[in-house]
């Protein structure tokens, strides 16, 4: 059975194609800053959002139309992986990102579960060995189901804690099995809805234990993956634990724990963050933890995280800046963590989609790659702290003033002498390279 016979193979035709089913910028084989586009970007699709989501919002059923959706249950499961490696394989991506209960329905009982979850792994498994399609990371979800109500790894209740601990468990082992290249902890239920009846120091301590205990059993079975923390600020909670990098990265230092995660930076948490995209990788990249992405985009009028796909060509440009600066992503990769608008309910929606961020996501290579190349910001950001390349700034940097050296320094200034930061040049200058881009140049 196949489900996108309508569409061929997705090739790259470059930027005058008009070929809806091509791919205008992303050209696999070609080569930026040495590496090829393929293996710079590593893209990823997101299996929940392209293969499990029906489009519902709070206020509507869904409204996706799947050809896969006339089976129930696990016939159903079966069929959305004949499906998912039919799609890896048109689009020609690298890897794929699941949670549990995306690729098999939870049974009654956790053991039901698990016998669904092995059913569909040893399908996947088989089609891995023909495919050049592999697992980026899975995670589980521990926080759809009501037992999750008040939180998993931070529950006030000790049965749900080890029932959470048991879908971890399955999820190192599944992902061993499949060849994760890193595991993700997104603590959805993770927070508190309120102060009131919370207990934050004991709910951080267990979440810790959790964490701990996660490290050590992937030890244990000898999986090798990196560990990511994906940060999210606030929804479903009212407040999440993992805010950002930074509230994540001082939660893992305090624990111990700061040799064993990095982070999975998602753009729309980022935002929902009252942060910046860029912020977030950048502050990952300048203390080296930054370890993967799911790329998408929230909208500039909502205020929750709406998963759109990436298409703002400055975004990713800037995204792609940091990840070059970074050497790469290493172990990670750019994960689709993306769903196609409510009205575009049908299955070519979804490679349309693709297609966009991926292209989206090449442009952006490109012009960074350009602006690297060219030293642009480097140049800029030199000049501007070049204060601290001698005398007293470098005596700062050194280490080798105090307080005493500084206030006699202070004292004799004739005056201060700043100079303009030069933003609107600097933007100015960035539009310039990113319109020589879509010229090709
Ligand atoms: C939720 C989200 C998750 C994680 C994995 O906002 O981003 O899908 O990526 O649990
Ligand atoms: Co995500």
């Amino acid at each position: 059975m196949t489900y996108f016979s309508n569409i061929s193979n997705i090739k790259y035709e470059g930027s005058n194609s008009t070929n809806p089913y091509a791919f205008k910028f992303y050209n696999p084989e070609e080569k930026v800053g040495g590496k090829t586009m393929e293996d710079y970007l590593r893209f990823s699709v997101a299996y929940w959002h392209t293969f499990t989501e029906d489009l519902s919002d709070p206020f509507g059923a869904g409204t996706a139309v799947r050809p896969w959706d006339h089976y129930d249950g696990m016939d159903r499961a079966k069929a959305r992986v004949d499906a998912a490696f039919e799609l890896f394989e048109k689009l020609d991506v690298p890897y794929f990102c699941f949670h549990d209960v995306d690729i098999a329905p939870e049974g009654s009982h956790l053991r039901e579960s698990n016998q669904n979850i092995d059913t569909i792994v040893a399908m996947m498994k088989d089609y891995m060995k023909d495919s050049k399609t592999k697992l980026l990371w899975n995670t589980v979800n521990n926080f759809t189901h009501p037992r999750f109500v008040h939180g998993a790894g931070s529950s006030n209740n000790a049965d749900v804690f080890a029932y959470a601990a048991a879908k971890v468990k399955k999820g190192l082992e599944i992902g061993k099995e499949l060849g994760a290249e890193n595991y993700v902890f997104w603590g959805g239920r993770e927070g508190y809805e309120t102060l009131l009846n919370t207990d934050m120091k004991r709910e951080l301590d267990h979440l810790s234990k959790f964490y701990h205990m996660a490290v050590a059993y992937a030890k244990e079975i000898g999986f090798d993956a990196q560990f990511l923390i994906e940060p999210k600020p606030k929804e479903p909670t009212t407040h999440q634990y993992d805010f950002d990098v930074a509230s994540g990265y001082a939660f893992l230092q305090r624990y111990g724990l700061q040799n064993h995660f990095k982070f999975n930076i998602e753009a729309n948490h980022a935002t929902l963050a009252g942060h910046t995209f860029e912020h977030e990788l950048r502050y990952a990249r300048v203390n080296n933890i930054l370890g993967s992405v799911d790329a998408n985009q929230g909208h500039q009028l909502l205020g929750w995280d709406t998963d759109e796909f990436p298409t703002d060509l400055y975004a990713t440009t800037l995204a792609m800046y940091e990840i070059i600066k970074n050497g790469g992503l290493g172990r990670g990769g750019l994960n689709f963590d993306a769903k196609v608008r409510r009205g575009s309910f049908e299955p070519e929606d979804l490679v349309h989609a693709h297609i966009a961020g991926m292209d989206s996501f090449a442009v952006g290579l490109k012009v960074a790659q350009k602006l690297i190349d060219d030293q642009v910001l480097d140049n800029v950001i030199e000049e501007r702290y070049s204060s601290f390349d001698e005398g007293i700034g470098k005596e700062i940097e050194d280490g080798t003033t105090d307080f005493h050296k500084l206030e006699e320094h202070a004292l004799n200034l004739d005056g201060i002498q700043n100079q303009s930061g030069r933003l609107e040049y600097i933007k100015a200058t960035i539009n310039q390279y990113l319109l020589k881009a879509y010229a090709g140049a």
